[in-house]
């Protein structure tokens, strides 16, 4: 018979009743209106990222050792946002205010593990140098760095919004005529060609959702914080959930026909 100890029971307890604490004390602040669009899709994407990261961890066992680990990153990027998404949807729920820091923290850590998958799926299939990974690091650091510092006031929001579409050029000049963009064309097979085709045109127009947000919704005023949180939600979906398909679909095309 399967025994559980005293003190295990008894710390098990306490660290739910931890969890659940800060929650139960704001309770009738955290309770999501049936009229609050925004915060309704905050909810259906944190438990579409959760849901995506199952998927992506369990397909793991499916895929040749070596797509295994894009896979998992995949899973990461979903769960990382998933994590940012519950803080995220309780900062809207609560006070009506975009989670700008939140969101920053999250791209902080997710586009990188987005930009490492590019590597990740030609390494899977050939040999690339560590260059690719070093620019395309560079590229995403001072485009979120550029834009978190304008964002917040430290520097000219003007400029912010400049040194961080310089870094987002870097990354495109990269995949579309850089050292990656060659080592797809000349030696992936077509599936990997096909998804990293795919991939860079996700990094294009998908991406350019939040150049536009910042230009739109901070610079000029133009769209409410409600409309740029909704535009920023779908947009994730599309960034990190459809990505992370993109390249499961990949490992799986690939590993069944090296069978
Ligand atoms: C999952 C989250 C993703 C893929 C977030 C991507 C964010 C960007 C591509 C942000 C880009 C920006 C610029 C190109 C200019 C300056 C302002 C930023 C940071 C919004």
């Amino acid at each position: 018979m399967l025994r559980f100890s005293k003190l295990g029971v008894t710390s098990a307890l306490a660290v739910a009743a931890m969890a659940l604490t800060p929650i139960a004390a704001h309770a009738e602040a955290l309770t999501l209106k049936s009229d609050d669009y925004v915060g309704i899709s905050f909810w259906l994407i944190s438990m579409a990222l959760v849901a995506s990261t199952a998927f992506f961890f369990l397909e793991t066992q499916r895929v040749d050792g070596k797509w295994k680990t894009s896979l998992t990153v995949s899973g990461l990027v979903t769960l990382i946002a998933a994590v940012h998404y519950f803080y995220m949807r309780d900062v809207w729920v609560m006070t009506g205010e975009t989670p700008t820091v939140y969101r920053y923290i999250d791209w902080l850590i997710t586009v990188p593990l987005l930009m490492i998958e590019f590597y990740l799926i030609l390494r899977a299939i050939t040999a690339v140098s560590g260059g690719v990974f070093w620019r395309l690091m560079i590229g995403t650091l001072v485009m979120l760095v550029g834009g978190y510092a304008g964002e917040i006031g430290y520097i000219n929001a003007w400029a912010g919004f400049i040194i961080g579409m310089l870094g987002w050029a870097y990354i495109l000049y990269e995949i579309f005529a850089g050292e990656a963009s060659r080592v797809a064309a000349e030696k992936a097979p077509a599936s990997v060609q096909s998804a990293f085709s795919t991939m860079r045109w996700i990094v294009t127009i998908g991406w350019a959702i939040y150049p536009l947000g910042y230009f739109m919704g901070y610079l000029n005023g133009a769209v409410s914080d409600e409309a740029l949180n909704v535009i920023y939600n779908i947009a994730d979906v599309w960034n990190k959930i459809a990505f992370g398909v993109i390249i499961w679909n990949v490992a799986v095309t690939e590993s069944e026909s090296s069978k």
